[in-house]
């Protein structure tokens, strides 16, 4: 049944997914709670679909004609902006609501209220997709390890999608996928929170430590949102999970999932681990090979974990060996995750806007050669920066705060002994210090430890604010 085409409303009822079909959509009305990547690639789904869309969103001042453009003339089409009346539970039967917006915000209240459905894009991406997915979440290196699966699935199958957390909603082209297509996504935790059915046939948690604690209040909440990745798995289908990670190590006892350990550091009965400086594949006693450390181009030890995973997550997805291989050695960086943008005036400049918690940006400071000016701070997540300081190590020679967190960042940097610390009132300012201050043999690194927001849109505006600022410095 799902094979046939994608015209009109009964045909849309073939495109949804038999075994997971819990709602007759074609004939429900729909309220998208959120205007940004998410919601507008959720009622471009809808849209494409047949079905009428409605966009809630909390900004009065939305440029809607703005987004109407991106919809073809006749898309049914609607807006809902500013406060969450009680009625809209009454007036539409489903909310999707996008991952920015809590699960206990007043626009899910009422619809949980009156006992009406609540999914995330992601949720309702999956309603209309077609083949197998693998599905990827943990706190760190989950959009290196989700480019990297994408490639190395690129190396054996012909129809692969690269969806999620990573930038691209899985809503854009849950259309397109086929029966014999192949998605990898990148799903954050809260994404997690407003998953109902998804069941993919292999997933991951990369590891576990604190994040988000403001939206999700206590890690074991926290943890058990990752979880949720497996919830509808079963014992045909895989979760990775790291063995040097005791809470990710613990969830082998709380999945119906078959688990399959990774590690960097154990010989492990059974899994995916490193032997001898190769990533082996170790599997009913047998060790099979898949290539060398040094045959690799990404650096660092948490990217040997990111390895590992993406080796298994590939392996059950039914990748031979030899594409793996090819696939892995053929992987270089992603953007933004200490990514090298260039040399001027003898200083190496790295984007790793990406580090938007002190553990991700601990991996950006330790994966520094040189003398490093460091450019620090920005969104409040509540997070302690004691390990992040302690994690300088005698390289950093400056940090620059920035943002909300620029007090907390430069009281904890005072506790552990460490200056110079340089406030900065914006992130231009910032760079202009961080000019300064650096001298030919040095690094300037961007990883702030903080989420964007409050400054800019997303981490990746800020990288590429980032870049740009050394582009105009190259050109001075
Ligand atoms: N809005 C409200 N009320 C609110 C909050 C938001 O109306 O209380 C509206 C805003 O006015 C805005 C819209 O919601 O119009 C924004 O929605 P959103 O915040 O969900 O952002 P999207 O643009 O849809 O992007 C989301 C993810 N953003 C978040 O989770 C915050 C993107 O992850 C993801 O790439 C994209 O969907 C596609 O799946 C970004 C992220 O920072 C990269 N993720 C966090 C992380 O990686 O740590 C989880």
């Amino acid at each position: 049944m799902r094979d046939k085409g994608r015209q009109g409303k009964s045909v849309l009822l073939c495109l949804i997914r038999e075994e997971v079909m819990k709602m007759d959509l074609s004939n429900k009305k729909i309220l998208i709670a959120g205007a940004g990547v998410s919601g507008i690639g959720a009622a471009k789904l809808l849209t494409r679909a047949g079905l009428p869309a409605a966009i809630y969103d909390g900004n009065t001042a939305l440029d809607t004609d703005k987004i109407r453009q991106q919809f073809p003339e006749n898309a049914c089409l609607s807006f809902v902006l500013g406060e969450e009346d009680p009625y809209l539970a009454d007036e539409y039967d489903l909310l999707v609501l996008s991952p920015g917006i809590p699960a206990d915000h007043t626009i899910a209240r009422i619809f949980y209220e009156k006992d009406k459905p609540v999914w995330g894009e992601i949720e309702l991406a999956y309603h209309f997709a077609r083949g197998k997915i693998a599905a990827i979440t943990g706190t760190n290196g989950k959009t290196t390890t989700t480019a990297l699966v994408g490639e190395i699935l690129r190396e054996h199958y012909s129809s692969v999608f690269v969806v999620g957390n990573i930038g691209i909603p899985f809503t854009g082209v849950a259309l397109d996928t086929r029966d014999d297509s192949v998605i990898v996504a990148e799903i954050s935790s809260f994404q997690l929170e407003t998953t109902v059915d998804f069941k993919p046939e292999v997933s991951a948690v990369l590891n576990l430590t604190p994040d988000h604690l403001d939206r999700h209040g206590t890690m074991e909440v926290y943890g058990d949102t990752k979880l949720a990745i497996s919830r509808k798995q079963t014992g045909d289908n895989v979760i990775l999970l790291n063995a040097d990670d005791t809470l990710t190590r613990a969830m082998a006892d709380k999945t119906n999932a078959r688990p399959v350990m990774f590690s960097r550091r154990q010989d492990l009965e059974e899994g995916i681990l490193l032997k001898d400086r190769t990533y082996i594949i170790r599997e009913e006693g047998r060790d099979i090979p898949v290539c060398k450390i040094q045959e690799t181009r990404l650096l660092g030890s948490h990217n040997q974990e990111n390895i590992l995973a993406a080796i298994g997550i590939s392996y059950y997805m039914g990748v031979p060996v030899e594409a793996i291989r090819r696939g892995v050695m053929a992987f270089t960086a992603v953007e933004h995750r200490i990514e090298y943008v260039d040399t001027v005036d003898g200083v190496d400049y790295y984007n790793d806007s990406k580090g938007t918690n002190p553990d991700a940006a601990i991996k950006g400071i330790r994966a520094m050669e040189k003398p490093t000016v460091l450019l620090g701070g920005g969104y409040d997540k509540k997070n302690s920066y004691d390990e992040w300081i302690e994690a300088f190590d005698g390289k950093v020679k400056c940090l620059i705060v920035m943002g909300a967190t620029a007090d907390a960042i430069a009281e904890t940097a005072k506790k552990h002994g460490f200056s110079p610390v340089i406030h900065a009132g914006t992130f231009e300012e910032a760079m202009e210090i961080a000019r300064q201050k650096a001298e030919a043999g040095d690094a300037v690194l961007l990883s702030p430890a903080c989420a964007s927001w409050g400054m800019f849109k997303n981490y990746e505006v800020r990288g590429r604010t980032f870049k740009e600022i050394v582009r105009r410095f190259k050109e001075r």
